[in-house]
């Protein structure tokens, strides 16, 4: 039971979502100071940088990517890439951390052996947000989606297979990761604008970390 390493403390609680999502409260936090020194190490070797949407506007939010594939968008479009676009190198290797956490939150689910090749990280400040969208990039959608929440309280807007479909608004906390997969794999999902506040351990910042299967 590999995945008992994530929940010692016995306070993650599992918030359904759908049929094949559900929120798991505190899952990370035990973990959370390993996790910032970890986003501070792929910081320092692909920094930060604001994205441009296939139609010129400017992201939001700030990223940067680890593993083996990192997911870019630019006037070409949508899309990952093996090689950081502004040093031309690799990614930053993807830490054994993120991957045995992602494997193990994706267990908790029933996906198992997941093996994520790609981890997107977006930093918020407030004021910024994340619209309703697909995670629909990657070459399958047969392996689910795991997201870490660090820092400051969001407000995560789960919705429907159609953009229409009004989202749920759900608050997501320091610690909390959310998996969604099988019939739930491409439901429109965001971040609502995130308010002010200071974080003890992360500042005025959410930092969200998602472990995707980019490759196939
Ligand atoms: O920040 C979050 O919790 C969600 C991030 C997200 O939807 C994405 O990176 O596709």
């Amino acid at each position: 039971m590999q995945h008992d390493l994530f929940s010692t403390n016995g306070s993650t609680s599992l918030i359904p979502l759908g049929e094949q999502s559900a929120i798991l409260r505190g899952y990370a936090l035990a973990l959370d100071q390993q996790l910032v020194a970890e986003i501070t190490a792929i910081v320092e070797l692909a920094p930060w940088r604001r994205l441009q949407t296939p139609g010129g506007k400017s992201m939001s939010v700030v990223t940067t990517n680890s593993g083996d594939f990192g997911w870019h968008s630019d006037s070409k479009g949508y899309r990952y890439v093996a090689t950081d676009p502004i040093s031309q190198k690799p990614w930053p290797k993807m830490p054994a951390v993120l991957t045995d956490l992602a494997r193990c939150a994706a267990a908790e689910l029933g996906f198992r052996n997941f093996e994520a090749d790609a981890c997107l990280v977006n930093c918020y400040k407030p004021g910024t947000q994340m619209g309703l969208h697909q995670d629909r990039d990657e070459h399958s959608f047969s392996a689910p989606i795991v997201s870490i929440s660090l820092g400051l309280p969001a407000r995560f807007l789960w919705g429907g297979k159609v953009r229409t479909e009004r989202p749920q608004r759900i608050e997501l906390l320091h610690g909390d990761v959310v998996v969604w997969g099988g019939v739930d794999r491409l439901r429109f999902h965001g971040i609502a604008k995130l308010g002010d506040g200071q974080h003890p351990l992360l500042g005025a910042q959410r930092i969200n970390l998602t472990l995707r299967r980019a490759g196939p």
